[in-house]
């Protein structure tokens, strides 16, 4: 499809090629497969791990220890070719670079980074993040898991953890837990005893990736467990933004793909005589699409900046994060209507980025939360309370 505004001219060539090699990657190994693997619920991470990680985007934002130590608008146009897939292929890659390595690469002690990071830039082990809890969602300040060092020194680590992205897949979970010195993270090995992961099923929404619910009964883990840099819930904020920023990019994807699906379905479906995209009320649709996308990829492009110079504050990536998932699933709502009874069908990708969007609508803050943000932006006054 045309990039009307001419957006991605403003790319470097290095931004171009990750692009176009992310772009060729998805559409020979994911695109023929993401709607079987919707349809099954399931995610071929231990394949695709290993794929991901020679492609370079694992951690890819991340300097040293086998990631790329690309610029913010590479990673944001990777997530973006990514999520032009499936949310789910973006979200493990978001998982994994932005929430599992991002803290053990920023906080973490020497140790912890040689143990983890170059085997997982290299996709041969696998994160997730545990921050949400049943009781505790948008409102993590109040989670109940906790860790109490006993006198051996150890940390003894208590509670659940729900909504967890990868969770029974992962060789290593961040585990945000409260302590006697508040908020802090631990990096837990999955096969200490006493950690369990179950799988969540049955979801409507995010079907090609793994979903689980974490347990910690008495995990015993050695004084060498925490990330030593970080105390308080702006650890775990901190690489929220980092995920936000991959998220703002990869609707962007999504969003491209259902209006792709959308021009190509109405130029070639007959109604009443004529393609049913040649009716003004087709038209009508497509071209308000158009606009959502093409302000979507700008604010993206002019985020991923301020995040290269080094000024991009949480509440602009609230204010992308909020704008540009409204506009994708808008997109895709229109996309789904345009295509009739087959946008309800794996016969089309319209359905499944629609569904998986509500997903995106709610994980990494809520439409509400990022709203708020921007309320106590603009009010000084705080309304979350
Ligand atoms: P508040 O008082 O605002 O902040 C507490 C401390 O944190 C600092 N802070 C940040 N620091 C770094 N980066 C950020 N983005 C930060 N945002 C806030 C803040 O300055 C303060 O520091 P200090 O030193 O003064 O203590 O905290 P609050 O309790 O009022 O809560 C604010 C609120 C509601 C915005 C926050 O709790 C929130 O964002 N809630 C939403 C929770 C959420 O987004 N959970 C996501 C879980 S992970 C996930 O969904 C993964 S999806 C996986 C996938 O992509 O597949
Ligand atoms: P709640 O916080 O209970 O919110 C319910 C409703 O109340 C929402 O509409 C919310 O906006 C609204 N609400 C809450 N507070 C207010 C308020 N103050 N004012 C107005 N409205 C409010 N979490 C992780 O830690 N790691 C992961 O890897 C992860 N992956 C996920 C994957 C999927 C597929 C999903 C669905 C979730 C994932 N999450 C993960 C959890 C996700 O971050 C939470 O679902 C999200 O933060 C919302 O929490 P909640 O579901 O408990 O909803």
């Amino acid at each position: 499809m045309d990039d009307l505004l001419r957006i991605d001219d403003g790319l470097s060539e290095e931004q171009r090629l990750i692009r176009d090699t992310v772009k060729t990657f998805v559409a020979d190994r994911i695109l023929p497969h993401v709607g079987d693997w919707f349809e099954e619920a399931v995610f071929p991470a231990r394949e695709l791990g290993p794929v991901l990680g020679s492609l370079g985007v694992l951690g890819m934002h991340l300097e040293g220890y086998g990631c790329a130590g690309l610029d913010a608008v590479s990673y944001g146009v990777a997530c973006r070719e990514l999520e032009a897939g499936d949310s789910g292929l973006r979200s493990f890659v978001s998982v994994q670079g932005s929430l599992a390595m991002f803290p053990i690469w920023k906080y973490g002690s020497a140790e912890q980074k040689e143990e983890w990071l170059p085997r997982m830039a290299a996709g041969e082990a696998i994160g997730c993040f545990g921050l949400t809890e049943p009781d505790h969602g948008s409102d993590p300040a109040n989670m109940r898991t906790h860790a109490k060092q006993d006198a051996s020194g150890d940390w003894i680590l208590n509670g659940a953890k729900m909504w967890i992205t990868n969770g029974s897949i992962a060789d290593v979970a961040v585990v945000w837990a409260q302590t006697e010195d508040g908020i802090r993270g631990f990096v837990v090995p999955t096969d200490t005893p006493g950690f369990s992961a179950p799988e969540i099923h049955k979801k409507m929404s995010l079907r090609a990736s793994v979903t689980s619910s974490l347990y910690f009964d008495d995990v015993r883990l050695p004084a060498s467990a925490v990330l030593p840099g970080v105390r308080g819930l702006k650890g775990p904020l901190s690489c929220l933004s980092e995920a936000r920023f991959g998220i703002l990019w990869g609707v962007v994807g999504a969003a491209r793909a259902c209006l792709e699906a959308a021009v190509g379905y109405a130029t070639t479906r007959v109604q009443f005589g004529k393609p049913i995209g040649g009716f003004q009320l087709t038209q009508e649709k497509l071209a308000w699409m158009y606009v959502g996308l093409g302000q979507s990829q700008l604010t993206a492009l002019h985020l991923g900046r301020l995040k290269d110079a080094g000024t991009l504050t949480p509440q602009q990536v609230s204010f992308g994060k909020l704008a540009n998932v409204r506009a994708a699933l808008d997109i895709a709502r229109r996309s789904r209507a345009i295509l009739g009874g087959n946008g309800i069908t794996l016969e089309y990708p319209v359905i499944r980025h629609m569904t998986n969007l509500e997903s995106v609508l709610t994980y990494e803050g809520t439409e509400e939360i990022h709203l708020l943000t921007l309320g106590r932006a603009l009010t000084g006054l705080d309304a979350f309370h």
